[in-house]
């Protein structure tokens, strides 16, 4: 019985340590050594190879190394297999960490500040207070109910949207398509949350932009298919969206020269708001393992019907 990991190798050597600590009687195998196919029944991966189970028949579980499961291509995973996503703290706390502070970049005028430097000026804007400013998250999942736990402690009007009704103290919460565009007509700052499936791809476009409030700003830590860019270049340029702070992209990297490289209200960052931490990621697919061996369900397991 071994354990196959592949995915970004220098973090595999993390993961690879940490098992011998904590599981030192199961094997553990970095893509492409997997040594005996035969004995591998858990697979952990950022994307699977096609069709794991032809090359490992006593596959048993196939791990995500993300919270997003997008990439995998489930066809190719039999259905007996189940399919678990990430759900760790260390995920949870990037997120958060990244969400807040492009939150509170967008709501303390830092993009104006910016670029009130580039001129050398000095000037003050009216400082508005975070009750005044209302945060809305599409996606009230492990990762947009932690974002919004926290950024309702500093005062924003908070509120959250998702496809079944939630209820989060302190947020209001909106669920399906027809609460769509009440959520959006009272959304200053938008953050997207939301995993990609058929129903999400191409969500963030020209049609819900105006739905949102003039001069709102948009957070996308999503999957960058959700996001038309040509409308959101149409939309900055327009004034009907002030700020788009990005941190995925279709693709990735965007192209030498793409125009939302230099946009003057875009930032832009390398997929980075948050990444599995080993030390936190091995415990739970650790906690996982015993869980399936003793019938329970693990935690995260996704339902393929839904898509995430
Ligand atoms: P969850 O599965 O826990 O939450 C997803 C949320 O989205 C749920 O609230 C769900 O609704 C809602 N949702 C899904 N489809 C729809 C829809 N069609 N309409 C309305 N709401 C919908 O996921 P996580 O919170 O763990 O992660 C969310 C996504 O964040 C990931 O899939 C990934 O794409 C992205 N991510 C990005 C990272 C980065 O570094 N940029 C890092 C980690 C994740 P319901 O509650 O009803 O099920
Ligand atoms: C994830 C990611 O889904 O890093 O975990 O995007």
């Amino acid at each position: 019985m071994a354990f196959l990991y592949k995915a970004d190798p220098a973090r595999g050597a993390q993961w690879a340590k940490l098992f011998a600590e904590k599981a030192p009687d199961l094997p553990f195998h970095i893509w492409p050594d997997h040594g005996d196919p035969a004995a591998i029944r858990y697979l952990a991966a950022w994307q699977p190879p096609a069709n794991p189970t032809l090359t490992f028949p006593n596959l048993e579980v196939v791990f995500s190394v993300g919270a997003g499961i997008d990439q995998f291509d489930l066809s190719g995973v039999p259905a007996h297999v189940p399919v678990v996503r990430m759900i760790e703290p260390g995920i949870v706390e990037g997120m958060v960490e990244y969400v807040t502070q492009a939150a509170l970049t967008i709501h303390r005028d830092l993009f104006d500040y910016g670029l009130q430097q580039q001129q050398q000026v000095w000037r003050e804007m009216p400082l508005k207070p975070a009750a005044q400013r209302r945060i809305g998250v599409l996606g009230l999942g492990v990762l947009g109910t932690a974002v919004l736990e926290r950024l309702r402690l500093f005062g924003f009007a908070c509120a959250g949207w998702s496809r079944s009704p939630r209820e989060i103290e302190g947020v209001e919460c909106y669920a399906g398509e027809g609460s769509l565009d009440a959520f959006l007509a009272r959304t200053d700052i938008l953050v997207c949350l939301l995993p990609l499936t058929s129903a999400t791809r191409g969500l963030l476009d020209a049609s819900l932009f105006a739905r949102l409030p003039r001069g709102a700003s948009l957070i996308q830590t999503g999957r960058g298919p959700q996001l038309n860019q040509p409308d959101l270049l149409a939309a900055l340029d327009s004034g009907q969206l002030l700020n788009a702070i990005l941190d995925v992209t279709d693709p990735e990297p965007l192209p030498p020269g793409h125009p939302l490289w230099t946009h003057p209200r875009v930032r832009i960052t390398p997929h980075i708001a948050s990444a599995t931490r080993p030390d936190t990621a091995v415990d739970v697919v650790l906690d996982n393992l015993r869980r399936h061996r003793e019938g329970l369900p693990m935690l995260g397991q996704i339902d393929r019907t839904r898509g995430y």
